[in-house]
């Protein structure tokens, strides 16, 4: 938004010192994420503030989204109704009842849209929160219901993580998994770096004093950017993957890009998840899409294990792709809607919690405690069809980006088979 920067500091400064001392009114301070304030800056003091002695960067607050699709395609359902197993819930291997992990004791942070307090089939934690740019004022609220969903993203996200196994709607990765709502995007699924940064500083003050503990961040939204665009951005995802927590990502859905060009994805701190079908779509004409397709929107780019920059893994964005009359058209991920029952959305937006609720098992199995990095290195080494997977989408904008990581696996991440 022109005119709002996100101001990071030195650790010990005074925000309000400093914002004082350039005749500031900062509308949110940071200081558990990293230290410093977000707010209005006149055009005429960016300068002198760049230039003090207790300021590490400047940068402008810029306009984030989210990674869903604008159609998911498919039914939607309002009413409470027998159980489904969703697609990708069964490709990545977490059936309830074959698998020895449910993410118990497993605090999952979802930033994005909220959650929704009143759907049956989304476990939530004790506290959540709220940050929402309104009248060009950053305004943040918590409390058991401030993270409360008006979107829907959100609440589809959090169900894909830990819809409760419980025969009704639907069921998640790891359904005994607790989901804390951060919300950070508005009724219209758009806020900002500094709505971000305010979440984010929000669970790294209370990560580790809620119960069951934050272990778990997904982030299904971002936008166009660079490594080193905002300084202020990557301090906070690195403070938090210094405190213990995995962080995990969606790529983006723009086929025509990498995750380099991609904030947050491009971080090294973080796990940048693409696209791939759940399962193998309808023919017409004598050929279909095959699961485990990388899906046509997706956004991708080979890991870099030097720099750290790239895809970690790929998991399912839509169930399938169906051929129709020449065009392909995707059948989303089935989760939990706003007001009820279950809705399909296709997306990155998607994949992303799929991947966050397989880490999620894995912090179970690990009695709660695990280096981000060695989650890293058991999701890729443990993946289903390394070297195989994601086929080749048959888009004309698809170009394979060198690397198959293979899809998410479940079984293949914990060992957890049940006998
Ligand atoms: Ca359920
Ligand atoms: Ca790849």
């Amino acid at each position: 938004m022109p005119g709002r920067y996100i101001v990071e500091l030195k650790r010990g400064a005074s925000p309000a010192a400093v914002a004082a001392k350039h005749a500031l009114v900062p509308d949110a301070q940071f200081a558990n994420a990293l230290n410093g304030f977000a707010g209005d800056v006149p055009a005429a003091r960016v300068a002198a503030l760049k230039q003090d002695p207790n300021v590490v960067s400047v940068v402008e607050d810029r306009v984030i989204g989210l990674h869903a699709k604008p159609s998911g395609g498919g039914t939607t359902t309002t009413a409470r109704a027998k159980e489904v197993l969703p697609a990708g819930v069964a490709r990545i291997g977490a059936v309830p009842g074959t698998i020895a992990f449910t993410g118990r004791g497993v605090g999952v942070a979802v930033v994005d849209t909220g959650l929704d307090f009143n759907h049956p089939d989304l476990p939530r934690g004790s506290t959540s929160f709220r940050a929402i740019v309104s009248r060009t004022r950053l305004q943040l609220s918590e409390g058991g219901t401030a993270g409360q969903d008006d979107n829907g993203h959100g609440t589809h996200v959090g169900g894909i993580i830990a819809a409760r196994y419980d025969g009704y709607d639907v069921v998640g990765v790891a359904p005994n998994a607790t989901l804390y709502a951060v919300k950070v995007l508005d009724k219209a699924g758009s806020g900002y770096d500094s709505t971000v940064l305010a979440g984010l500083d929000w669970v790294a003050k209370n990560a580790n004093t809620v119960n069951p503990r934050i272990r778990v961040v997904n982030m299904s939204l971002g936008r166009p950017g660079t490594l080193g665009d905002s300084p202020s951005y990557r301090a906070a995802v690195k403070k938090l993957k210094d405190m213990g927590i995995t962080i995990v990502v969606s790529a983006g859905n723009d086929a025509t890009k990498e995750v380099s060009a991609v904030v947050p994805a491009t971080y090294p701190e973080v796990i940048a998840v693409a696209s791939t079908t759940a399962k193998a779509g309808t023919d017409d004409i004598g050929w279909f899409i095959g699961a485990d397709t990388a899906s046509h929107f997706t956004t991708d780019g080979a890991f870099n294990s030097s720099t750290g920059v790239g895809v970690t893994i790929s998991a399912p964005g839509a169930d399938q792709e169906n051929i129709v009359s020449g065009y392909i058209q995707s059948v989303g991920i089935l989760s939990t809607r706003l007001g009820g029952g279950t809705t399909r959305m296709s997306g990155t937006s998607m994949s992303s919690p799929h991947t966050a609720g397989v880490v999620a098992l894995m912090y179970e199995q690990a009695g709660g405690t695990l280096a981000p990095e060695s989650v890293r290195a058991t999701l890729m080494s443990t993946a289903s069809k390394i070297g195989s997977a994601p086929f080749n989408s048959p888009t004309s904008t698809y170009t394979f980006d060198g690397v198959r990581e293979g899809v998410i696996d479940a079984i293949g991440a914990t060992g957890g088979v049940l006998p």
